[in-house]
């Protein structure tokens, strides 16, 4: 099926390398012909995300950055995005972290800070940006934002622990979000996918039995890709979606529907 999205920009953020989530959903974007607009931490995740823009059929992409636990990056990239492009029409949002000691083993072994870290980048961040959106009045026309969740935030998983805790933040933001942006025709929602091999889920938990149970257990049995996560995404950027918003969507081969 072909959706045509070519006179709309869309921020894309949390593209680390070429097998983040956030790629996915820009290859899906490009092939909609869209214009996008990336976003990215770390000064070292400059290049390779420009290595990976200049890849894409439409050439007038931007890169900036945005470190999501400065509430100053966040104002300087939006209001970058304000004067450069004026009005967007939609953002990728596919950025989490948590301290790696803390993705493991007991859940009461998790401290303060870990806990407030993983919050803060996980769960704060989709708040701050929408609001960011609201304050500068970047989607005038309406417009939809889409999240990155995982299972665990609805049921315990092993290992997931105070990332389970941030996701469950992170998915009841999207309701009382979806409600307040409601009023300027913004839809907010999220994408729950199933477990793919990205730098993230690199070196946590025992990544193979995880995608070994899923291959047996799931309706489908397979695992999924970042390009059909980047699919469902561009379903819920595009019209189709019009009246879906507060939803979390999972795209994880059934596997949630599983006692
Ligand atoms: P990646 O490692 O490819 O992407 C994670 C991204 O988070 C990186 O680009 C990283 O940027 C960014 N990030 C971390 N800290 C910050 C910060 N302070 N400011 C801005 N960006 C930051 O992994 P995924 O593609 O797997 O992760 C994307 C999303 O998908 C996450 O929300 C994750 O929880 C979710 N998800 C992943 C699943 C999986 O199995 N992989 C399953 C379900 C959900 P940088 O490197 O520059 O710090
Ligand atoms: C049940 C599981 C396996 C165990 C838990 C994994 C949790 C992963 C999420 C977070 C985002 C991973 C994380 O923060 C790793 C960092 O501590 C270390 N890595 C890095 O710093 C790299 C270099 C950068 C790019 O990573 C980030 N995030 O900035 C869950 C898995 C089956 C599914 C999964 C992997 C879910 C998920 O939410 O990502």
């Amino acid at each position: 099926m072909h959706l045509s999205l070519e006179d709309k920009t869309f921020v894309v953020m949390g593209v680390a390398n070429k097998r983040s989530i956030a790629w996915g959903i820009a290859q899906a974007l490009d092939a909609a012909g869209a214009r996008i607009i990336f976003t990215y931490a770390l000064e070292r995740n400059e290049k390779s995300v420009l290595e990976l823009a200049e890849t894409l059929n439409r050439k007038d992409y931007l890169i900036l950055q945005c470190d999501v636990e400065s509430d100053e990056q966040i104002q300087t990239c939006f209001q970058t995005i304000k004067n450069e492009v004026g009005t967007i029409d939609g953002i990728a949002h596919c950025i989490a972290f948590a301290r790696k000691e803390e993705l493991r083993g007991d859940y009461t072994n998790v401290t303060r800070e870990g806990f407030l870290l993983a919050h803060n980048i996980s769960s704060y961040s989709l708040s701050a940006v929408a609001k960011a959106v609201k304050d500068l009045e970047l989607m005038p026309n309406g417009g939809s934002i889409v999240t990155l969740t995982y299972l665990g935030g609805e049921r315990v998983m092993e290992n997931y622990n105070i990332m389970g805790v941030a996701k469950a933040s992170l998915e009841a933001s999207v309701r009382y979000l979806a409600y307040d942006l409601g009023k300027l025709n913004i839809r907010v929602n999220s994408i729950s996918a199933g477990p793919i091999r990205t730098l993230s889920a690199k070196g946590v938990g025992d990544f193979n039995s995880i995608l070994k149970v899923m291959e047996e257990r799931a309706p489908l049995h397979r695992g999924v890709d970042t390009r059909e996560v980047g699919d469902t995404a561009l379903f819920l950027f595009s019209d189709l979606s019009r009246a879906i918003t507060g939803e979390n969507i999972h795209v994880d081969a059934g596997y949630h529907i599983m006692g």
